[in-house]
């Protein structure tokens, strides 16, 4: 048994990491969440009380996160300001944060001795051609193109110089885009579940021929979980799962799943420096450490999850009238 503390716990990758953890071992979690707009208290309602904490407060507060090291064995750095659009209109909260809060735990991680493991993204790469056959691989050249991602890739090169400087005991992982439940609205896949609930036709930045890769939140978890126990320190592991869907075609499914004409969305004005394509390549994770995905059929993973919006609406409801409103004062 091991105490975990979980950064952005509240969040959409970190409530579904708690819930996995406390379901697949016997470590007690401390979440460190700011609740910020996109924290929700209510994704943790209903675990075990003996087993998990819930602490409110900012990761950029040395003093709290110097209180909460002292007694973790290990942390998982999930919290982020993890919003693409948010970060083109409002950039400073993704630099507090991203880049001071993660230097907060490196040196809280340097005084305690404590191993931690850093949760990035595979925009630090930047983006791919459509037809390009590469896929992002662990010595893809960093040339992020969002504040958003420039932050995060400034979070993964502090987490590397305190490895090689100051000998912390730290791994990082870059994973591609995810689904599932408790993500936020602000979120394409659960924007254009709920406006479709809503009765509002779901909304296509651009020509929608953009590529994610998707991957389901759970799998995430189970790498997150695998890189913890068994992940070489110092080193950096791309997850994914093999999920590459061009954004028009997950939108007609949405409909289609809903029982709604496939060609029921608009066309909105496009993302500025909307990446094209990302896709990762997962191998040194599968062959070095194990792991392999769960979540293989992409259909039935994206039906639960419309299911789960469904039967949860009182989850969401309070936010999506004003993510809405946003979204129209943009244009999108
Ligand atoms: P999210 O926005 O849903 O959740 C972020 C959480 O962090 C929220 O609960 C928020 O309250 C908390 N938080 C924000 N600032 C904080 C602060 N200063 N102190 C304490 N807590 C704070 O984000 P998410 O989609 O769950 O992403 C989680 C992590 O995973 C991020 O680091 C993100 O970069 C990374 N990631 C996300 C994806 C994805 O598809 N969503 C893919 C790869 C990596
Ligand atoms: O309404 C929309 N219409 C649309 O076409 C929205 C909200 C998005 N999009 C497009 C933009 C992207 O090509 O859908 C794609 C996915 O958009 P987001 O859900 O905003 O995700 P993305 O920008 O790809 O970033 C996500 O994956 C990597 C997470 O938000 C990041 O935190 C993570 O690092």
């Amino acid at each position: 048994m091991a105490h975990l503390l979980v950064t952005g716990g509240a969040g959409f990758i970190g409530s579904n990491f708690v819930h996995h953890v406390l379901e697949h071992t016997d470590h007690h979690v401390t979440v460190l969440d700011k609740l910020t707009y996109a924290g929700n208290r209510a994704s943790l309602d209903g675990l075990a009380e003996d087993r998990f904490t819930f602490v409110q407060g900012d990761i950029c507060d040395a003093g709290l996160v110097d209180e909460l090291f002292s007694a973790a064995d290990a942390v998982v750095h999930y919290a982020a300001e993890s919003h693409n659009d948010n970060s083109l209109h409002d950039p400073r909260p993704f630099l507090d944060t991203n880049i001071i809060g993660t230097y907060t735990l490196l040196e809280a991680a340097r005084r305690h001795g404590t191993r931690l493991h850093h949760i990035s993204t595979d925009e630090v790469y930047g983006d791919l051609e459509l037809d390009d056959p590469a896929r992002f691989t662990e010595d893809t050249p960093y040339n992020p193109s969002s504040p958003y991602s420039s932050t995060k890739a400034g979070s993964d090169l502090l987490v590397r110089a305190w490895v090689r400087s100051f000998g912390v005991r730290a791994t990082i992982s870059n994973c591609s885009n995810n689904y599932g439940p408790f993500q936020h609205v602000e979120k394409f896949i659960p924007r254009q579940i709920t406006n479709v609930i809503r009765g509002i036709r779901p909304k296509l930045y651009g020509t929608g021929e953009n590529v994610r890769d998707w991957i389901h939140a759970d799998d995430h978890s189970s790498a997150v979980l695998t890189i913890l126990e068994r992940g070489e320190i110092g080193q950096t592991y791309l997850i994914g799962a093999d999920g590459e869907k061009d954004n028009k075609t997950v939108v007609e499914l949405i409909l289609s799943l809903m029982g709604q004409p496939a060609d029921a969305y608009d066309h909105v004005t496009d993302r500025a420096g909307h990446d094209l394509r990302y896709a990762i390549d997962s191998t040194r994770l599968r062959t070095e450490l194990g792991w392999q995905p769960r979540y293989r059929d992409f259909e039935a993973g994206l039906s639960a999850t419309i299911d789960w919006y469904r039967d949860n609406e009182s989850w969401w409801a309070p936010t999506k009238d004003g993510v809405e409103a946003f979204y129209t004062s943009k244009g999108q």
